[in-house]
């Protein structure tokens, strides 16, 4: 496998029509793989909310690597060091959240580049991303794979949003409608009506760039006015509230079928 193209990036790129995602927190390698026969075009390894490591992340890189949807993994932080390690595990498309200002967002372009464009460190020998040495010119193609989103999720990204989206290197902004309802005084509701709008307005903004926007709904009618905003990549949901709520569904409606056959005297 020596082919080391970003298929997401270049979707972004290409497609007008919205890609549509699910983040994974259940952080098991079974249940990731069990997802990427569902349906999704992407599917997003949390690891920032999501118990995941190191080695996590790697075992849901390669249940997740040859099948249908593309991988993105999110990270806790910005450090550099763990950035370096998730790009030679085989990440290629980054999303960060907790992006409040463009030197943070040329930090993590420097981060993920190899120099003299960044300070990614040289290890190909141990990185499975370069197939270990197995990727002729992997040094000199990666740069230019690597998928770089930033999260803009408070008030402070949404003002420094044009200048974050000025920075090279930013392939896309992903907004986070839960943290950004929080730092607007508006903690746990990501549906209210002043962060709908403070969304529909980021992603409009970031589609005028010319950059990609991404987003966060849980609800069909909050994704479907955010993708005809323009949003070019959404998540709909996570695995965790599928299972919770699958779970209680079904409990509920044999218990209401239980005491229906009860009452109705069988
Ligand atoms: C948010 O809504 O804050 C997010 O980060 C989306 O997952
Ligand atoms: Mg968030």
């Amino acid at each position: 496998m020596s082919d080391i193209r970003n298929r997401f990036k270049a979707a972004l790129r290409d497609s007008v029509i919205p890609r549509i995602g699910l983040f994974l927190g259940l952080c098991d390698p079974y249940s990731a793989e069990l997802l990427a026969g569902t349906g999704f075009d992407w599917l997003l390894i949390d690891a920032e909310h999501g118990p995941n490591d190191m080695r996590t992340v790697l075992a849901q890189l390669q249940a997740l690597q040859g099948r249908g949807p593309d991988t993105l993994v999110r990270m806790v932080d910005h450090d550099p060091a763990r950035i370096k390690q998730l790009l030679d595990i085989g990440v290629q498309t980054l999303l960060v959240p907790m992006v409040d200002s463009a030197e943070q967002a040329r930090a993590l372009v420097r981060a993920t580049r190899y120099p003299p464009e960044g300070i990614r460190g040289v290890g190909t020998a141990l990185a499975r991303a370069a197939r270990w040495n197995g990727v002729p010119d992997y040094l000199r193609q990666a740069n230019d794979e690597i998928c770089l989103i930033v999260q803009a999720e408070s008030c402070e990204g949404l003002a420094a949003l044009d200048e974050i989206l000025a920075v090279d290197g930013i392939d896309a902004v992903f907004i986070g409608p839960s943290d950004l309802a929080a730092s607007m005084g508006h903690l746990g509701q990501p549906n209210h009506p002043d962060v709908q709008t403070a969304v529909l307005d980021a992603i409009r903004r970031i589609a005028r760039s010319g950059k990609a926007a991404g987003v966060f709904a849980t609800r069909l009618d909050a994704a479907s006015a955010f993708a005809q905003a323009g949003a070019h990549f959404v998540a709909v949901g996570t695995d965790t509230l599928l299972l919770r709520q699958a779970a209680e569904g079904l409990v509920k409606a044999f218990r209401e079928g239980a005491d229906r056959a009860v009452g109705s005297g069988y």
